[in-house]
């Protein structure tokens, strides 16, 4: 068994429960007797501590989802005065107010533990030099990983995101051993580097990546750049940040730390528990939080859970990676299509680059989706049945696993943009 940050992530699954149990009932009536919108909605459903004999009574709980936060804004899910907040993050909204989220000191320390058993449970040690290249500020990727991994006792540089090519000069002036982004901007920095003939010259050997989607080849191909090994990690604002899950060097799901957070999976159309191994909506309920405690956010992201421990010794469960969010699906002719899937199938081909965009149009009724991506073996540029015979391999493949008709169009190297945070790789235009 290799070694965990804490003893509590080999509890047995009876231990975990118990916990569980009990934490679930005092943040009920923590909720109940410190936020007075928690106050109204618990007592129209009738749910009290007492309604909770098990932990599957959770289902007794209404739900909260992004409306409720839009509606509360800024504070109306806080469960403490301003003067027991001692730091505010806030989502990253593309559209209309943020979601505030505020911390209790206390708070602050468990998430730093949480996000410690993470890293920890990634490789991360003692001896590492890592440069977080999230962006410092509102958003809560930087931080929860800053006092993590300070927590652990490694070296953290705050370098942020952005400015690439000083991120470069930084990674081998001082010989960073570990990497904090997100997939597209590792896969960034990789491509750089590359070019630049310096990834020999790194001493990069982790990559803690996480805050949007990585499928297991995307992966590979960001380990086979940069020389390293990565964990994905997973969270989000509403629930404090990082912290949530991340996956152990298995890699076999992402392991939840299941003494902060109870995760269900609900069918999103109909709202029921689903049972256990069942693919739907994650929905999460924090058993600790004192500055913003969530009860039953329905968190948008598909996935699945696994109870069985893991090979690495943890108990805790583990989530899948996350297939997409239910409002990232794209529905095409009536298909459900997840862009996870799309790049499962575009990164086995070694003539292509990790760059792409789903483009979706509607003419007469009916929807198009065009898959722009980039090609990296530029000598497919002079050899056009060649070029032509690649676009009907990659069509028929995504034939294959969509189950619909796509349209593909082979790019020039670099004319598909980067991206320092999360990648946008959806322009959905059928609206316009
Ligand atoms: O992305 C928190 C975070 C920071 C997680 C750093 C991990 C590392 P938000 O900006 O509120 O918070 O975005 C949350 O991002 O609901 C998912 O849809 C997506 N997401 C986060 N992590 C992953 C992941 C942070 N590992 C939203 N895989 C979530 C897939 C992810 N999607």
């Amino acid at each position: 068994m290799s070694s965990v940050f804490s003893q509590a992530e080999t509890m047995s699954r009876k231990e975990i429960e118990v916990i569980q149990l009990l934490k679930l009932k005092k943040e009920i009536d923590y909720c109940i007797a410190n936020n007075a919108e928690y106050g109204k909605r618990l007592g129209e459903a009738g749910v009290t501590s007492d309604k909770i004999k098990d932990i599957s009574d959770i289902k007794y709980l209404p739900f909260i989802t992004k409306k409720d936060m839009h509606s509360t804004y800024p504070f109306g899910f806080f469960g403490q005065p301003m003067n027991k907040i001692v730091r505010i993050h806030a989502s990253s909204g593309t559209t209309g107010k943020p979601t505030v989220i505020g911390y209790t000191q206390r708070d602050l320390d468990d998430w730093a533990e949480c996000m410690a058993r993470l890293c920890f449970a990634g490789g991360a040690r003692e001896s590492d030099i890592f440069q977080i290249c999230f962006g410092y500020g509102l958003f809560t990727g930087a931080l929860g990983l800053h006092y993590a991994l300070e927590k652990i006792g490694a070296t953290v540089i705050p370098s942020s995101s952005g400015n690439t090519e000083k991120q470069m000069m930084l990674m081998q002036d001082f010989g960073t051993t570990g990497l904090v982004s997100t997939p597209s901007y590792a896969e960034y920095i990789g491509e750089l580097a590359r070019e630049q003939g310096i990834t020999e010259n790194l001493k990069l050997r982790l990559g803690l990546l996480g805050s949007e989607g990585c499928t297991p080849e995307m992966r590979n191909h960001i380990e086979s750049a940069l020389h390293i090994f990565v964990t994905d990690n997973y969270g989000m604002s509403e629930l404090g940040g990082p912290g949530v899950s991340g996956e152990c060097e298995e890699r076999d799901g992402m392991h939840i730390n299941e003494d902060f957070y109870l995760c269900e999976i609900i069918d999103p159309i109909t709202g029921e528990v689903l049972p256990e191994g069942s693919q739907g909506e994650l929905v999460v309920t924090t058993l600790a939080k004192e500055g913003f405690p969530m009860l039953r956010y329905r968190t948008g992201d598909i996935t699945k859970l696994v109870k069985e421990p893991c090979k690495c010794g943890r108990t805790f469960a583990r989530m899948d990676k996350i297939k997409g969010r239910s409002d990232d699906m794209l529905k095409i002719r009536g298909v459900n299509v997840f862009p996870s899937q799309i790049e499962s199938v575009l990164m086995t081909y070694p003539q292509i680059a990790p760059h792409y965009q789903l483009v979706v149009t509607r003419k007469n009724y009916s929807d198009r989706l065009e898959v722009r991506v980039e090609i990296s073996d530029v000598s497919l540029l002079e050899n056009f049945a060649k070029l032509e015979e690649l676009q009907e391999n990659i069509k028929s493949k995504l034939k294959t696993i969509l189950g619909i008709d796509t349209a593909v169009s082979l790019v020039e190297p670099k004319t598909l943009e980067r991206f320092q945070g999360k990648a946008k790789r959806i322009l959905d235009l059928r609206n316009q």
